[in-house]
C-alpha cells in the first residue's frame, strides 16, 4: 500500500502537472487561481533548505513553519542567525571584508505573492535582511544601494555597528601584505547563505545574503542581492538561490533560469544542472564554484554545482540534514 507521503507527493504532484498543463493550453490565470484554492492546505510538503551547512538557521526556519508560520517570516529569521555569527566569515557581522577593510553587505528577499526588496553595498547594519524586507515593504522600490540604503535603515531604526571583527581585521592585514586576489574555490567564498521555504499553506518564500567575495574591489556588488540572480521565487512553479561566483550568476540570471526551467516541467535537480550548464557553455569554469538550489511546488528540491564540495542543509518533517550536491566536475 502507497504511505501517505507518496499519496500526498502523488497528489500534489498531479495537481501541479494539472496547473503546468493549464499554462501550455493557455487556460485563464484566474481558472489556475481557482484549482490553486481548491488544493487543501494539508497537502503541501513544507521544506526549508539552504546553501552550505547552515543548521541553526535551517532549524530556526522549522520552528516557525512547524508553528504555521509564514515562509517570509520563516526565510527572514533563518538567515539572521547567519548575519549574527561572527565565525560565519561571508555573512554579515564577522564577513571578510572588500580590499580596503570594508565589511559590506549584499542581501535580498522575495515573498509568495512576487513582492521583492534588496539592499547592496550596505555597511554597518548587522541584519541586511531585515532591511532588504522593510525595502520590500514600506518603499516604492525593490533595490537601495549603499549610503541611501544605510540612510533608510538608519530611519527605520537600525543601530550603526562595526562589522569586522579582530579575527576579520587580522585575516584581511595578512591579505594586504600580498594583497593577491584569488579566490578559493569553496573557502573564501563560502557561506552566503541562500534560503527557501514553503509552509504549511503550500507558499513559498526566499531570502539571500553575503558579505560578497572576500577582498572584493570597494563597491564590487555580486548576485546575492539582485533578484533572479541570488534568488527567485514564483509561488506557482517553486524557487532557487545561488551561491559561489556571483560574477558567472549574474551574466547567466542562474536563479530566474532555474525557476523558468521548472515551469517548463524540469524538476528541481535537473533545472539547476540545466543552469550550471548554460555556465559551462560560456564562462571558463576551471576556477568558478556556482551551486543551485531549488523547490517546487510539490516540495521537491534539488541542487546542481560546477565543482564538488557544495554542501546544503535540508529540513522536513523535524528533520534537518546536511546534504552533498552533484557537480559537473
Ligand atoms: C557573491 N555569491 O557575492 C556571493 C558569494 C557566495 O558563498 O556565494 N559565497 O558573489
Amino acid at each position: 500500500m502507497p504511505s501517505r507521503r507518496k499519496f500526498i507527493r502523488g497528489s500534489i504532484l498531479s495537481s501541479f502537472a494539472v496547473a503546468m498543463t493549464g499554462l501550455k493550453s493557455c487556460v485563464g490565470i484566474e481558472a489556475q487561481e481557482e484549482r490553486n484554492k481548491n488544493i487543501p492546505l494539508t497537502k503541501f510538503n513544507p521544506i526549508v533548505i539552504s546553501t552550505w551547512n547552515n543548521k541553526t538557521a535551517n532549524k530556526t526556519a522549522w520552528n516557525i513553519i512547524q508553528k504555521g508560520g509564514k515562509a517570509i517570516d520563516a526565510v527572514e529569521q533563518g538567515v539572521k542567525t547567519v548575519e549574527a555569527d561572527p565565525k560565519d566569515r561571508s555573512v554579515g557581522y564577522g564577513g571578510r571584508p572588500d580590499r580596503d577593510g570594508n565589511v559590506t553587505l549584499d542581501a535580498c528577499i522575495m515573498d509568495e505573492a512576487g513582492n521583492a526588496g534588496a539592499v547592496c553595498f550596505l555597511q554597518n547594519i548587522k541584519h541586511p535582511i531585515s532591511v532588504a524586507r522593510k525595502v520590500m515593504e514600506k518603499t516604492p522600490h525593490v533595490i537601495l544601494a549603499g549610503a541611501g540604503a544605510l540612510k533608510f535603515a538608519l530611519g527605520e531604526g537600525f543601530q550603526k555597528e562595526d562589522l569586522l571583527t579582530d579575527v576579520s581585521r587580522k585575516d584581511w592585514e595578512e591579505w594586504s601584505k600580498n594583497a593577491d586576489y584569488k579566490p578559493q574555490i569553496n573557502i573564501e567564498n563560502h557561506d552566503t547563505i541562500g534560503m527557501l521555504a514553503m509552509d504549511q499553506a503550500g507558499n513559498i518564500s526566499g531570502a539571500c545574503t553575503t558579505s560578497g567575495l572576500a577582498y572584493k574591489m570597494q563597491g564590487r556588488v555580486g548576485d546575492s542581492p539582485i533578484i533572479g540572480a541570488g534568488l527567485y521565487v514564483d509561488n506557482e512553479v517553486g524557487g532557487a538561490t545561488a551561491t559561489g561566483m556571483g560574477e558567472a550568476i549574474l551574466k547567466s540570471v542562474g536563479s530566474f533560469l532555474v525557476v523558468e526551467l521548472m515551469r517548463q516541467g524540469k524538476s528541481p535537480n535537473e533545472a539547476c544542472k540545466e543552469a550550471v550548464m548554460r555556465i559551462i557553455k560560456k564562462q571558463k569554469y576551471a576556477d568558478l564554484q556556482v551551486g543551485y538550489l531549488a523547490i517546487n511546488k510539490a516540495g521537491e528540491m534539488g541542487s546542481f554545482s560546477i565543482q564538488p564540495g557544495f554542501t546544503y542543509a535540508t529540513t522536513r518533517e523535524t528533520k534537518t540534514q546536511i546534504q552533498h550536491s552533484s557537480s559537473y566536475l
